[in-house]
């Protein structure tokens, strides 16, 4: 056992939080790619982002009573917006949004102080808002040619210096969840586990950093895909949502059941694996109460069965 997995591996069970603009128009987190709305406009949702019933306490306490032991909040999903505070680039929830707080520093207390492991997701390839960024498929190809990319401009002057933000200004990160690296170069990748490491040298970064083969700290299965024991040489974990979606959204109601999760998290964990369950916080900023309860059943199960 690597004695810089072994609080994750311990953990088994963490909260994956995917909350950013795309929880206004309530369709999922690729809306902006999906219908190609123009930067300009995606931007206005940004005017409109006020999320004042966001409580980091109330999150941090049902992460708490589900039997969770971490959680991992997108701090910049695909479409570019950072949900903290940003001097790297302004189209962050402090400087273009009305609510004026940065979420990740209120979560950062409140996990310190309920003994909660607080980790970032950040999408280090796909940006739908930069004009520099470059991926394999991906790109935002309605307001940017891609024969025009300068790729360096965005990971010079945004990624990095977000990570260094991010692992500089929130205290301890357990660990950096990349996503989605396709075309990413060997020598980026190498570049930004390098950078990762000289600013928290015990922050863990998921497989997800790179496609090349064997980078990252434990591997990241397919959404909702549960490895078989042995399987894998390395820690791993899936990452599973409520429904069928990441990003809040009215449209998708087809609900896992506590009894269902209970099942997923026992035969996961039985597995060797970490349960890394979703929700998608609402525009307002708060855990649906309907993803609330079933992470307090799933809680109360735990709990329930660990008693002698
Ligand atoms: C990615 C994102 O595009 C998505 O929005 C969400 O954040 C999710 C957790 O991660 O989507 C993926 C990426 C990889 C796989 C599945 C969904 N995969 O390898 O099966």
């Amino acid at each position: 056992q690597d004695p810089k997995t072994a609080w994750w591996t311990g953990s088994r069970f963490g909260m994956f939080i995917h909350w950013g603009l795309y929880a206004i128009p309530a369709q999922g987190e690729w809306m902006m790619y999906a219908q190609k709305t123009p930067v300009r406009e995606y931007e206005k949702l940004a005017g409109q982002f006020n999320p004042i019933a966001f409580d980091a306490k109330a999150w941090v306490k049902l992460a708490k009573d589900a039997g969770m032991r971490y959680i991992v909040i997108t701090a910049k999903h695909h479409d570019g917006f950072a949900m903290f505070h940003s001097a790297a680039d302004p189209f962050n929830i402090v400087d273009a949004a009305p609510f004026g707080r940065d979420p990740m520093l209120e979560l950062a207390e409140a996990c310190r102080e309920e003994g909660i492991v607080l980790c970032f997701y950040y999408s280090h390839v796909i940006d739908w808002h930069h004009p520099h960024s470059l991926h394999k498929e991906h790109n935002n190809t309605w307001d940017y040619k891609l024969e025009e990319k300068r790729f360096a401009e965005y990971w010079e002057g945004k990624v990095k210096p977000q990570l260094r933000e991010l692992l500089t200004g929130y205290g301890r990160v357990g660990l950096l969840w990349f996503d989605t690296a396709g075309g990413l170069s060997e020598e980026d990748s190498k570049d930004i586990v390098e950078h990762v490491r000289s600013l928290q040298p015990d922050c863990l970064m998921n497989s997800r950093v790179s496609h090349v083969m064997g980078m990252g700290d434990y591997v990241s299965k397919g959404d909702n895909e549960i490895g078989m024991s042995g399987e894998d040489r390395r820690p791993w974990e899936t990452p599973m949502t409520l429904n069928q979606s990441w990003g809040y959204t009215t449209r998708d109601q087809i609900w896992k059941t506590a009894d269902s999760l209970v099942r997923k998290l026992v035969n996961v964990i039985g597995k060797g694996g970490n349960l890394l369950l979703n929700v998608g916080p609402t525009p307002a900023g708060e855990i649906p109460e309907l993803s609330a309860q079933r992470l307090r059943e799933v809680g109360a199960w735990t709990h329930r069965n660990s008693e002698a």
